[in-house]
């Protein structure tokens, strides 16, 4: 019994000391459930080369135009994604030697040239990419030494914007950017959530905002101290005349006391015990909110008024049914509607959607389908009167095959109109970590989309490429995950 469960512990052990949203200060840590399977019946037709695949309905293919991270298997991300001026960027997680920006004016194998690369160390990965019109396209940075905003006209040049971390090197993480009236804005934080704005793109200032976003406290009852709920502005929208920004929140315990003590309890409690010590997981009370404003300073909290837990649709961690929604990993106005797509650490993601901004409902429910490792909803895009919504989905098994990003479409948005056109990453390969006897998906999630030409591009998501562990027999190495693989660029061709 410890021998077979060994290899899964030791897996997931480090799968959650590696965010695959690699936000830095938050580590996510998740846990699977043995007793639940993913369904097996996804249907992968590939040709020869393995680079052409039907989608489940049979009534399209993707092809596969990028592969091994612009063959440079480091580039594990395509972070993000943007149409400028007739031509297609793609911005990467590379957090071995820097980020990088890829460009193609159709899209097409062979077509692509790097247009930026980051000094060692300086930029880890392009998190967002935002086309201004055809005026400029900006580039918000992930960096441990503070993000910064890269902006460029053409294309090729690329000048950065602002200061480190906008003058506060803790500013890691540039994730979201949108145009509201007059002004640009840029959502940011590592410690706490701020707004900055820009007028030109040129000059950034923090928006003095009221009441500010870390003004939400939440309780923690084990501890019974107040904590500062909104560490970051993860996503922005704008929906009906108004700004829209979405929290993330600290998320180092991802599973409520009652989940905790199943799992301990009834699956493993004799190998957890053995690698865990007294107290395994962290907790983090909070949830995420959504707040909106006329005029980008006055602000009101639309999810999450008078919550003592910053609610996330009610997912807060002590909510004793259901599992902390953490994070707003996506967005989207579509037909009417504002879309959000969280981050639910026990595969109990949900998708939202709101009519009039206060009133929220639920309109898909994976966990209740039967997908249950669908953690993020992580990209979502209308195309063509469709909306599409790409997660991250990840189960480390010792059975090839089992997981992978998945896209998701519905033609109206009403609850029990959507079906799934891709599972398994595309081509359910998968890859060995850290020992032959563990398998996890090659594409592991769908981070980016983009319409181009008006066709539909999605970027996925692989290991990071970091040292880890590697276990042969009972000899113990070190490798670097996923070496031979880096993201993908996937097509939509025509039915
Ligand atoms: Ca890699």
């Amino acid at each position: 019994m410890k021998n077979i469960l060994k290899p899964f512990i030791i897996t997931f052990l480090l799968v959650i000391f590696f965010s695959p949203e690699c936000s830095g200060l938050n580590r996510r840590r998740r846990i699977f459930n043995f007793n639940q399977r993913d369904e097996l019946s996804a249907r992968i037709i590939s040709d020869a080369n393995n680079d052409v695949v039907d989608n489940e309905v049979g009534d399209g293919q993707w092809q596969r135009v990028v592969e091994r991270g612009f063959d440079d298997p480091k580039n594990d991300y395509a972070w993000s994604m943007a149409s400028f001026k007739g031509r297609l960027y793609v911005g990467t997680l590379n957090s071995l030697w820097g980020a990088e920006i890829w460009s193609s004016a159709n899209g097409a194998p062979g077509t692509w040239d790097r247009v930026y690369k980051s000094f060692f160390f300086s930029n880890s990965g392009i998190r967002y990419l935002y086309a201004d019109g055809d005026t400029a396209l900006y580039a918000g940075t992930f960096s441990k030494r503070g993000a910064e905003i890269l902006r460029t006209t053409n294309g090729s040049a690329w000048t950065s914007v602002t200061n480190r971390g906008f003058g506060d090197r803790t500013n890691d993480t540039i994730r979201c950017m949108v145009r509201f009236g007059e002004y640009l804005y840029a959502g940011a934080g590592h410690n706490g959530a701020e707004v900055y704005r820009s007028k030109d793109g040129l000059t950034w200032e923090l928006v003095d905002v009221n009441p500010k976003f870390t003004s939400t406290k939440v309780l923690d009852p084990v501890t019974d101290t107040l904590t500062t709920n909104n560490i970051m502005i993860g996503e922005l929208a704008v929906f009906n005349n108004q700004l829209y920004a979405f929290t993330w929140t600290t998320d180092l315990g991802i599973m409520n006391q009652k989940f905790r003590n199943t799992i301990r309890n009834t699956i493993a409690p004799q190998a957890f015990n053995e690698v865990s010590g007294p107290e395994f997981f962290a907790r983090t009370p909070g949830a995420f909110e959504v707040w909106r404003s006329s005029n980008g300073v006055e602000w009101e909290k639309v999810v999450g008024q008078d919550d003592a837990y910053g609610n996330g649709m009610g997912f807060s961690l002590h909510d004793e049914e259901n599992m902390a929604n953490d994070v707003v990993t996506s967005v989207a106005v579509y037909k009417g509607h504002l879309y959000l797509g969280p981050q639910n650490a026990n595969g109990r993601t949900a998708l939202w959607r709101t009519a009039d901004g206060t009133q929220w409902e639920k309109n898909l429910d994976f966990w209740k389908m039967g997908e249950l490792f669908n953690f993020y909803i992580w990209r979502m895009i209308p195309f063509r009167g469709k909306l599409y919504i790409g997660t991250f989905n990840m189960l480390a098994s010792p059975i090839p095959g089992i997981s992978g990003g998945q896209i998701w479409v519905t033609e109206s948005g009403e609850p029990g109109t959507f079906y799934k056109i891709v599972s398994h990453g595309f081509d359910g390969e998968t890859i060995s970590w850290m020992s032959e006897a563990i398998r996890i998906p090659k594409n592991y999630g769908i981070r980016s989309f983009a319409v181009h030409n008006n066709q539909l591009f999605a970027g996925t998501a692989t290991i990071f490429s970091i040292p880890v562990p590697r276990f042969n027999g009972s000899q113990i190495g070190i490798t670097i995950a996923g070496k031979d693989v880096g993201c993908e660029i996937w097509k939509m061709i025509g039915p």
